[in-house]
């Protein structure tokens, strides 16, 4: 290995490099150090439940509590964030401090797919960043945006403004840049449908089965972080989770899960709706707000609201 190569190719380098705002460079750098240290939680941890005890008989955290306590903690370490919203607490929480000049709010979800964590399958942390107070704004004001893949191997994806760019947890612990700039075709050829088919509104059947007769390829592992991320590091394709009967408004948050990914998803030149509006525009008053998606590369994305349009019989 050429260390010298490696360091250069870090994460911290990379921020720097990118003329980030320093507050918000190390906003993006300890959720870095954090998912380390969730990703080593999961890989040597006993299986439990929140309130249970280990093989040992120790009280144990779940996996997505302790990853919302260590991510919260570096989040505090960097003195830069004033708020934080999380998908594991009820509330917004203020953090001990006045907000420095040129703070920031945070809304993460730590463990996004935990569930799948048992079963072996990729899951991942989603990160939306703001300027200022308010953690609860449209996503077209984040300032930046990021996820982790804990999967086969640990990747970090995030975007401020200049690019978005892929790292590689190595075997130092360090992220190293895999890919820059990576950029979604204007069509793809696979499709990740969340919900249950005999809840689908008659649309989206309709859409569905459009996409099924051109051909597309099904790709679903059941969790966001890994089907978005298959979406953008293969360079195209169409993740959706619709509103159905039993629930209208879909199933995945828009502060932590919908509007980070729309941010990336439109920085690489895809798309994000929810079937009439696009995610990015919509009001986000509730933390647990929901929202149908229908996320990937362009032109599947305005198919898909033709669709709702009636544009599309
Ligand atoms: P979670 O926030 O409770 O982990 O649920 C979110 C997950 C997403 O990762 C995934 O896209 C979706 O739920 C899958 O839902 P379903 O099991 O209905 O297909
Ligand atoms: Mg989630």
């Amino acid at each position: 290995m050429n260390i010298i190569k490696h360091v250069k190719r870090g994460l911290w380098n990379h921020l720097m490099k990118s003329g980030i705002e320093m507050g918000l460079a190390s906003i993006i750098y300890e959720v870095g150090v954090a998912s380390k240290y969730v990703n080593h939680a999961m890989r040597t941890g006993d299986l439990g439940l929140a309130g249970t005890s280990n093989l040992y008989g120790e009280d144990q955290l779940a996996l997505d509590v302790l990853a919302d306590e260590i991510i919260k903690d570096r989040l505090d370490h960097t003195g830069r964030v004033s708020r934080i919203i999380s998908e594991e607490q009820s509330e917004i929480i203020i953090f001990d401090r006045k907000s420095k000049a040129g703070g920031y709010s945070v809304c993460y979800d730590p463990l996004d797919g935990s569930s799948l964590v048992d079963v072996n399958l990729s899951v991942g942390t989603i990160v939306a960043i703001y300027a200022g107070d308010d953690p609860l704004q449209s996503g077209r004001h984040q300032v930046g945006a990021m996820y982790v893949v804990y999967g086969p191997r640990t990747t970090l994806v995030y975007g401020a403004g200049n690019g978005v760019h892929e790292f590689t947890l190595n075997s130092l612990g360090e992220y190293v840049l895999t890919r820059e700039y990576l950029t979604v075709k204007k069509q793809g050829n696979i499709y990740s449908p969340g919900g249950v088919r005999c809840d689908y509104s008659l649309e989206h059947e309709k859409f569905v089965k459009k996409l099924e007769d051109e051909g597309y390829k099904l790709r679903y592992s059941g969790g966001f972080v890994p089907d978005i991320n298959q979406i953008l590091l293969k360079g195209g394709g169409l993740f959706m989770y619709p509103g159905t009967a039993t629930a209208k408004h879909g199933k995945l948050r828009l502060p932590f899960e919908l509007n980070p990914m729309a941010y990336l998803m439109e920085a690489v030149g895809g798309a994000a709706t929810d079937g009439r509006r696009a995610i990015l525009d919509l009001d986000c008053y509730d933390i647990d707000q929901r929202s149908p998606v229908y996320i990937g590369s362009r032109d599947e994305v305005e198919l898909a609201a033709k669709f709702f349009a009636g544009d599309m019989k």
